[in-house]
């Protein structure tokens, strides 16, 4: 175990529980995207923070939280990401570390960055939910998009008794929430929710449905899923295309002229065989860089 919170001060004196409500916060916030920002700035504005890993030093946190990024070619947004993030979790008072999960897939005898490969959302968040925890036993799990920038630090990167879905509107969408049961984008579970549900699915390889099927799984465990207030849960998404090796998963839904429910009507049947529980994948490296952990992993085709 590498990273315990500290309950002891510097000063050896035991430190207080963190307030209910920091001190420290803004509320709104003005969110910029420099394009010249460098990894090399946004380092040397967070020197508090080592190995992507914080501590508050004046109390004890309320909660250890891992912040779990899947990520693939988007390098500048996860830099807008880390630049905002940082300073927003540590006005949080939060014992936090950020994960980020890079898909690679090995090919017989050479190493290739899967630029082409498709990309599978849902199982690289439970690679990072079962990596993070090799570091420490982490109260709660935030699945958090790489390009999405929340707006208010009211919006709180903790969890709830119930299953919580932090982006209920976005700049793009005139930030309302996209449909009844939508469960995308960010969610914080903790680690027994996360578990009860048997993770993610690994079955989703390209765009969508990764999300309704977790929204699935929550309901068929009796949870109900909770949303902080509009004004609050709102985000900035960085304007992208849809990658390539991303195309949009057509297995997950259909209407009366394909196939109907594909993946999505049979969670019911495998959700218990299908998750954390079947995840297989090779780590290829972890790198413990200054402003967050970089797992580098393969996680197969769809094949
Ligand atoms: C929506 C959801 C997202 C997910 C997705 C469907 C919101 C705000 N987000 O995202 O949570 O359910 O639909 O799968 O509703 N990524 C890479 N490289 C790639 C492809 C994806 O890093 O080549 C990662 C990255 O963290 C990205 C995320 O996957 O933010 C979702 O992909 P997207 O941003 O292309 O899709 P989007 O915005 O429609
Ligand atoms: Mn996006």
């Amino acid at each position: 175990e590498r990273a315990s919170p500290e309950v002891v001060s510097s000063s050896g004196k035991p430190k207080a529980p963190c307030p209910e409500s920091s001190p420290l916060l803004h509320g709104v916030l003005k969110l910029s995207f420099e394009p010249s920002l460098t990894l090399k700035e946004v380092a040397a504005e967070n020197s508090v923070v080592a190995e992507g890993q914080y501590q508050p030093p004046e109390c004890t946190a309320r909660q250890s939280v891992a912040i779990l990024v899947p990520q693939r070619s988007r390098e500048k947004h996860l830099l807008y990401l880390l630049h905002h993030l940082h300073p927003f979790l540590q006005r949080q008072q939060l014992h936090y570390a950020i994960y980020v999960i890079q898909q690679v897939q090995t090919g017989s005898d050479v190493i290739q960055q899967a630029g082409d490969a498709t990309f599978n959302r849902a199982k690289l968040l439970n690679v990072g939910y079962l990596e993070a925890l090799k570091d420490h036993d982490w109260d709660c799990f935030i699945f958090h998009d790489v390009d999405l920038v929340p707006e208010n630090d009211r919006n709180l990167y903790m969890c709830d008794s119930q299953p919580k879905h932090m982006v209920v509107g976005r700049n793009a969408t005139g930030y309302k929430l996209r449909y009844k049961g939508y469960f995308g984008g960010v969610t914080a579970l903790t680690k027994d929710q996360f578990k009860r549900v048997n993770g993610f699915s690994n079955t989703y390889w390209g765009w969508g449905g990764e999300d309704d099927d977790l929204r699935i799984r929550v309901e068929l465990q009796g949870m109900k899923i909770v949303r902080p207030p509009p004004e609050v849960a709102r985000y900035t998404m960085v304007f992208h295309k849809r990658d390539s090796g991303n195309k949009v998963n057509d297995d997950r839904l259909s209407n009366s002229n394909c196939f109907r429910m594909r993946l999505l009507g049979r969670t019911a049947k495998v959700w218990r065989k299908d998750g954390l529980n079947s995840c297989s994948y090779k780590t290829l490296s972890v790198e413990r860089q200054p402003l967050y952990v970089n797992v580098t992993v393969d996680i197969g085709t769809p094949g």
